[in-house]
């Protein structure tokens, strides 16, 4: 049986904070799942289908993972695919309030685990709010984001 885990975020979009928490999942599991949420409330600046194409392009080298949109609870995602765990980046201690509440709910839900890998310190500043909001104002951000995340995001910006 294939060993599997899911990589879950709104990757709006994806930046290579994201890019290095997948890849170390990617080493570690057979197959490894992105989950981008479905957000009703809140419209992103990239559509959740667009995401997933930039996802894709960022994760085809790995080999082993799969993208796809999903919308409702985590753990439903889980349980539909027969993930046991979630894995996440832990920034810092900031993140790690929210991130403990979610992951004890998650297993009193389901059972399903919740493994945190530390970000590397190069991109533990990193969040997509940032690099938008930068790119915004014309800072360069293009050491965050792989080449063709960061030419659509430019685009994206100019056509606003
Ligand atoms: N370095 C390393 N990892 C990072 C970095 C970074 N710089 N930035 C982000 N990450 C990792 C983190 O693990 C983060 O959780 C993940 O990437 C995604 O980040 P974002 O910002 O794209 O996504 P969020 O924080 O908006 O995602 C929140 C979830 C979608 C995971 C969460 O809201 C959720 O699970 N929602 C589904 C509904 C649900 O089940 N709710 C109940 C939860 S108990």
């Amino acid at each position: 049986q294939l060993r599997r885990a899911v990589c879950p975020g709104s990757f709006d979009p994806i930046h290579n904070g994201h890019l290095d928490v997948i890849g170390r999942a990617a080493r570690l599991y057979d197959v490894v799942h992105v989950a981008v949420m479905i957000n009703q409330s809140k419209q992103g600046l990239f559509t959740v289908e667009e995401r997933i194409e930039l996802i894709r392009e960022a994760t085809a080298d790995y080999g082993n993972v799969e993208v796809e949109a999903f919308h409702g609870l985590l753990v439903d995602f889980c349980k539909q695919r027969d993930i046991p765990a979630i894995v996440k980046g832990l920034r810092a201690v900031s993140d790690f309030d929210y991130e403990l509440q979610m992951a004890q709910m998650n297993r009193g839900l389901s059972g399903v685990e919740t493994l945190f890998v530390p970000t590397i310190p190069t991109y533990s500043f990193l969040s997509s709010s940032l690099v938008k909001e930068v790119a915004t104002w014309g800072g360069d951000v293009t050491h965050l984001l792989p080449a063709h995340v960061h030419a659509a995001l430019i685009e994206r910006l100019r056509a606003k």
